[in-house]
């Protein structure tokens, strides 16, 4: 198959912009390849049209560039299973692919990979209403299941502002965190059972319904954040919450990050159950919304914002709690400036300011991503610390983030992808999160563009055992390769 032509020529293949890496060993898709895969999905979802393969070549960033010369879009399981067996005896790469809104490189090509997309595995299965257990295919959309589980005053325990097209699969495989982590906990507990298909084909079935089950090793944590290289997620199965039925925002303005955190324990303190999100953002975060996508901030300028998030069965029992906190907090000097609201078109005018930052982030041309687990002691240095090394070499250094679960985002813009001013970002930026004992990677996952960093998050006989068992599941490793494990050892 060539290789594909019409990308934009500004964008460099992935696999020489970042890091020189060299196509492994594995066979090139023939026309033979082509016609089985089309006997097996049938001629339509066998896409081989150029158009269509620069859309899933690409990442959501624009920052990564593939070249596979076919898309597979499987319907079911068994069609799954057909096609992985194939691929596996001819020595063939494949990358699952959801939602496509991975933030690491992890959902595309480097090479000529075949891209498996989940799309057409998106099927509802059961939803038990007394319960709240969710069954259903990979392939459906997070805010399609939120709004099927909404009709039993249910709700999905992970909101992400990607939900409108991340799949559930892609959410698993890379343990999505999102929004109300802090209050749902990650997908290793929200995820009851699942299904995956393995490189040769078959299909393991751990797709139990019981919240406690302790017989033997719990096989499905090896999958929720897997990142497609252990085997495609076909099934899950997630314990839905109970739907809140008062929810209430407050959008603080601050001077310090001292009374940040000072916040953020008063908060937890005092909104104690019914705190549902925590999250902070710097005045270059907010200066990137409202510039760049026009959104209007409801308080005046501050040097940091926090957005809580309180939802409960009680609005009248939650507002008063909610307005004791803010007004201890206003009489305290800790929060300078402030509005809150129950009303849902301003709860989500709100939410939007913290959500569409990294789409903002975008319009400044190409974005340089961190997603760093720190202490937060130090949660903003790392901030400061990168825009004084910096300077004026990139156009914006903003942090912003699920403060609440100490996870921050730290974003640097450029007109156009540097390689001096990366040079200067990386490794230094992972080594300063290393030296913290953080976490290089706090709920993006490793993908591509993170894998040779593991070492500073994990000891060597991890990942020494998390070869093995890449071995062991995918011995000819054809399941997106170059992904998630360091290239050297
Ligand atoms: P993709 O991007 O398609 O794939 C992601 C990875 O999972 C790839 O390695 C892929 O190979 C693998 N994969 C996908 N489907 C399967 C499957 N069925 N079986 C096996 N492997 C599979 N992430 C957070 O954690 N928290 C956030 O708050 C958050 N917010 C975001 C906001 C925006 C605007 C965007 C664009 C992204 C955000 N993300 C966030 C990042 C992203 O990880 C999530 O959007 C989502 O979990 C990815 O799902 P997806 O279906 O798009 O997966
Ligand atoms: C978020 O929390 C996402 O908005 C994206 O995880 C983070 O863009 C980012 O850095
Ligand atoms: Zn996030």
């Amino acid at each position: 198959m060539r290789l594909l032509r019409i990308f934009n020529k500004k964008v460099k293949f992935s696999s020489i912009r970042y890091y020189s890496v060299v196509r492994q060993g594995f066979e090139y898709v023939n026309e033979d390849d082509v016609n089985y895969f089309k006997s097996v999905l049938g001629e339509r979802n066998v896409i081989t049209d150029e158009e269509e393969l620069a859309i899933v070549n690409t990442d959501w960033l624009k920052t990564m560039k593939g070249s596979s010369g076919v898309l597979l879009q499987p319907s079911c399981p068994s069609e799954v299973s057909k096609v992985l067996s194939y691929c596996n005896s001819r020595r063939l790469a494949v990358v699952p692919q959801g939602g496509n809104t991975g933030l690491v490189g992890g959902s595309v090509p480097i090479f000529d990979e075949i891209v498996l997309s989940t799309k057409r595995l998106n099927k509802i299965l059961s939803l038990d209403p007394v319960t709240g257990i969710l069954s259903c295919e990979s392939g459906c959309i997070l805010e399609a299941l939120d709004n099927k589980a909404a009709e039993y005053d249910l709700m999905m325990p992970l909101d992400l502002g990607a939900k409108g097209s991340c799949h559930i699969g892609g959410n698993v495989a890379t343990n999505a965190g999102g929004i109300r982590l802090l209050r749902y906990g990650n997908l290793h507990g929200s995820i009851l059972g699942l299904e995956a298909v393995l490189a040769n084909g078959e299909r393991l079935d751990m797709m139990t319904t019981n919240k406690k089950d302790n017989t033997g090793y719990d096989l499905k944590h090896l999958f929720v954040g897997s990142e497609g290289t252990l085997g495609i997620i076909t099934k899950v199965a997630v314990q839905c919450a109970q739907r809140p039925n008062s929810f209430h925002v407050a959008f603080l303005g601050l001077e310090s990050f001292e009374n940040v955190l000072k916040t953020v324990q008063s908060a937890k303190q005092s909104l104690n159950e019914i705190l549902s999100s925590c999250e902070f953002m710097d005045d270059e975060s907010m200066e990137c919304v409202t510039k760049n996508l026009g959104l209007r901030l409801p308080i005046q300028r501050h040097p940091f914002y926090m957005l809580l998030e309180t939802s409960g069965s009680s609005s009248y029992h939650d507002e008063e709690k909610l307005n004791d906190f803010l007004e201890k907090s206003f009489n305290s000097g800790v929060i300078l400036d402030g509005t809150l609201t129950g009303e849902p078109s301003k709860i989500k005018d709100m939410w939007a300011l913290r959500e569409r930052i990294a789409e903002g982030l975008l319009r400044d041309g190409y974005c340089y991503k961190y997603d760093v687990s720190v202490p937060l002691s130090k949660f903003y240095d790392l901030v400061t610390d990168m825009r004084e090394r910096l300077g004026s070499s990139v156009v914006r250094c903003c942090g912003y983030g699920h403060l609440g679960d100490g996870n921050l985002h730290l974003n640097l813009t450029g007109e156009i992808f540097d390689p001096d001013v990366f040079a200067l970002i990386e490794p230094y930026v992972y080594e300063r999160v290393g030296d913290w004992k953080g976490s290089i990677s706090a709920e993006h996952g490793l993908g591509y563009k993170k894998r040779n960093y593991i070492h500073l998050s994990k000891s060597q006989s991890a990942i020494s055992l998390m070869q093995q068992l890449k071995s062991l599941l995918d011995p000819n490793g054809i399941l997106n390769p170059y992904k998630v494990l360091p290239s050297f050892k």
